[in-house]
């Protein structure tokens, strides 16, 4: 697995940690309660657990764990990113290439109901494809949990001044209480320069730490002792009857005073005065297609248990801090009026169901999704997934995969604008890993050139379509996620990561330049049999259909997949037939069309809507989060943008945590921040769980990941070629300050405002480029700029001069 950390990344760090000053509340959510560590999980893989949803989630980008809290027994349930049911399959269905011109005639010639037919019989995956979303026991597979570390105090003691937190800041949870006249204290963070979780128990007297430690998990595991440690490990379902994956978790303890013995059941602490537990995980899993397996990790865990133990609490808990504190502290966002009066973090979100309006509730919600954006996906590790990091069942709604529909998309669209470029790159080993597959797929499915992937993907390099035409026969996702390379580098200037990724935008063009075909009345090129991301519309058959040919949502995704390949090739000095080929492509897509109604059309033809509420806004990837359509390059459809996603709501669009929280963000680029605003209230007032976890329901993250992005995108944008200060700024927030976030070309901005005015703005150059301020109506020009240097400005876009 790769990690590249570059200069650039190094003058981030240096500037950011000097310029953020702290908020004024604090960024933590607690609690005065436990989260009951006694209630079993619901066997179904699709019901949310209310106990689980709210402990407190740590993690390091690959462990994660969930913190009860609670004190008669502690749980702490754990996930290992890697942690996948299933193996490599082929899915491919060869035959379906002889049917496509078929498919495409009858689409051409109106026949929906038998182009939908043939479709579900030639084109959709061999075998079982994702088991309905149900893969735990298919070749697709499914993210399960690692299992569950069970703390058990064995006494029932009544106790009070309960109090539980989880430090956004310092990635700690926190538990305190008092029992029987003892003040007894838990720390507990993932580390990930140790690679470990490390659990620190204390009491305010001596020798009043005794417990007991198990671990365990719903099916598949062993437990034993080897010297001092405790050792769970076994091995996963392939999907075929037999194994795949082996794991194992290693469990230590350190005391001080008192004794620690092991047993094949678990670890007994007896009268210690403080207590460390070590716990380390790994699988044999690699991210390398077609094997994804050969690491030691029988070895890998003991050494790393091995190093920590070698450490002291201290020197462990400030390793952790430095490292991601250095990403962390890059950001800080202020919009919270007056001092606050302390309510716990649940309710506080049962009252903002009432007033719909919080502030710090927003900003909570804001660093939040930077907090589990650092905590499940740090370099060199494997992308977040539909949950993350974390999970804890066996069977995980739509298996915990990675959705290329949007949702993945949707887990980083945060992740450059508030200045975590790093936690980025997993999602680029991973389009790395795919493309391979992908490459097979396009060949055999489709006898085309370049790759191929489909709405679900997985560890085990699954690209092709899904088991139903309705949602797995979405073809734009190859370019919809290749678009995320060049946005790295608008933001980072990283040239080398540009060349490192060109073969896989290069390979992505190559598949649709042979996927498109000319459309017979227009001459303009299309992308089809295809669909508006698990949308349906009535044909003019009128059978009900998702498939037809140049679904707006294709054509816009490929345009700027077309767009960014193009461009990486002027940068990089790459002169070729192709680049001009794709240019010349490009020119000749059928583009957006606005309807009889005003709204922007979602498919070729304004065909009636089955769903006029339909959570997907596929068809408005151009406005946000591609960049064709701006109020500079395409105010009518700017225009016709806003009918549509008026027209979602007013049906009942936005009903998922995700479809809520990308209408923030709609609603931002349309510089409607009052309409951004209310998109923000539906995600807290109606998909965010007591942890914050977001809701689709079930839990699902993208909502959170969506959110931050929509929030950022209200204070600052850079997609349309200028900095935009304060482009949707919402009434609810007249007065604020964010500082450290960042813009492309490589500028690290802050904002001051109040009454809704910006104040002051100052922007840091990272490349030296020269850039474009825009505030309201006002534009300014900076022809060059210096790295390193901050250049601040008045509120009437005037350099302030020292
Ligand atoms: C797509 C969405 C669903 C869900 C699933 C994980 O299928 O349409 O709403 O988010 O991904």
């Amino acid at each position: 697995m790769k990690n590249s950390m570059n200069v650039f990344t190094l003058l981030v760090l240096v500037l950011c940690v000097s310029c953020t000053k702290p908020p004024k509340e604090p960024v933590k959510i607690w609690y005065d309660q436990p989260a009951d560590a006694t209630v079993a999980d619901d066997p179904n893989g699709w019901k949310d657990d209310p106990q689980w949803l709210s402990a407190l989630p740590l993690g390091n980008g690959s462990l994660g764990a969930m913190v009860f809290g609670d004190v008669h027994q502690e749980r702490i349930q754990l996930s290992e990113e890697s942690m996948w049911s299933g193996s490599v399959d082929e899915n491919d269905n060869p035959e379906a290439s002889k049917y496509l011109g078929e498919i495409r005639r009858l689409l051409n010639d109106g026949k929906y109901k038998e182009a939908t037919a043939l479709t579900n019989k030639t084109q959709i995956c061999q075998g079982k494809g994702t088991g309905h979303g149900n893969g735990a026991e298919v070749p697709f597979g499914c993210f399960q949990t690692l299992g569950d570390l069970r703390i058990d105090f064995d006494k029932k003691l009544p106790y009070d001044n309960y109090y539980r937190e989880l430090d956004l800041t310092d990635a700690i949870a926190r538990v305190t209480y008092v029992q029987d006249g003892v003040t007894f204290q838990r720390e507990v963070f993932v580390s990930q320069p140790d690679q470990v979780m490390v659990v620190r128990l204390t009491a305010d007297k001596p020798r009043q730490l005794s417990f007991s430690c198990e671990m365990d998990r719903p099916e598949r595991f062993k437990t034993y002792a080897e010297g001092d440690e405790l050792i769970m490990s076994g091995a996963l379902s392939d999907g075929k009857g037999g194994e795949n994956l082996h794991y194992m978790a290693r469990l230590k303890a350190i005391t001080k005073g008192g004794t620690v013995s092991s047993g094949d059941d678990g670890l007994t602490v007896k009268d210690a005065d403080e207590v460390t537990l070590l716990l380390a995980a790994s699988t044999d899993y690699v991210l390398d297609y077609p094997v994804f397996k050969g690491r030691d990790y029988a070895a890998l865990t003991s050494k790393r248990l091995q190093a920590a133990s070698e450490k002291s609490y201290p020197d462990l808990k400030q390793a952790h801090l430095d490292e991601y504190q250095s990403y962390f502290n890059r950001v800080s966002l202020d919009i919270t009026p007056e001092e606050l009066t302390a309510i716990p973090t649940d309710e506080r979100l049962a009252t903002f169901k009432e007033t719909k309006n919080d502030p710090h509730l927003a900003e909570l919600l804001f660093q939040y999704g930077r907090y589990l954006m650092i905590a499940s996906s740090r370099p060199g590790t494997l992308p977040a997934n539909l949950q993350g990091l974390w999970a804890n069942k066996i069977q995980t709604p739509w298996n915990g995969d990675y959705h290329t529909d949007v949702n993945v998309q949707m887990n980083y669209w945060p992740v450059e604008v508030t200045n975590l470029s790093e936690m980025h790159l997993p999602l680029f080993d991973f389009i790395e890993m795919i493309s391979e597959p992908g490459e097979k797929t396009a060949y055999t499915q489709y006898g085309m050139n370049g790759w191929v992937v489909h709405p679900v993907a997985n560890v085990w390099g699954y690209t092709s379509p899904g088991e139903s035409a309705s949602w797995g026969l979405h073809s734009g996702g190859g370019a919809w996620i290749s678009t995320h390379v060049f946005e790295h580098y608008a933001f980072t200037g990283d040239e080398a990561f540009l060349k490192r990724l060109y073969p896989v935008l290069e390979g992505s063009v190559l598949f649709y330049l042979d996927w498109l075909v000319e459309d017979q009345e227009t001459g303009k090129l299309v992308s089809g049999p295809a669909v508006s991301p698990e949308n349906t519309f009535i044909a003019p058959d009128g059978s009900r259909s998702q498939i037809s040919m140049g679904p707006t949502h294709d054509q816009q995704v490929i345009w700027q997949l077309f767009a960014d390949y193009v461009h990486a090739s002027q940068i990089l000095g790459i002169e070729k037939e192709l680049v001009g080929k794709v240019a010349k492509a490009q020119a000749k897509l059928a583009g957006s069309k606005v309807g009889s109604d005003g709204r922007l059309m979602e498919w070729a033809e304004e065909f009636p809507e089955v769903e006029p509420g339909h959570r997907h806004i596929s068809h408005l990837f151009a406005m946000h989060p591609g960049a064709q359509i701006n109020f500079e390059s395409a105010p009518e459809l700017m225009e016709a943008a806003r009918k549509s996603l008026d027209h979602r709501i007013a049906n009942g669009g936005g009903h998922t945590g995700w479809s809520a929280a990308w209408l923030i963000n709609q609603y931002a680029r349309l510089h409607d921040g009052d309409k951004a605003k209310e998109s923000l209230n539906t995600v807290l007032a109606k998909s965010t769980s007591p942890n914050l976890f977001g809701q689709h329901p079930p839990f699902q993250m993208d909502a959170n990941f969506g959110s931050t992005a929509g929030i950022a995108e209200m204070l600052l944008q850079s997609h349309a070629g200028y900095i935009d200060l304060l482009p949707a700024l919402p009434s609810a927030w007249p007065t604020g300050k964010v500082e450290g976030l960042k813009a492309r070309g490589g500028f690290i901005v802050a904002i001051d405002w109040q009454n809704g005015q910006l104040t002051q703005a100052t922007i840091t150059s990272l490349n030296g480029l020269p850039v474009k301020l825009k505030y309201g109506d006002q534009m300014i020009e900076l022809e060059q700029t210096e790295k390193g240097q901050s250049y601040p400005f008045d509120s009437n876009m005037q350099l302030i001069r020292n």
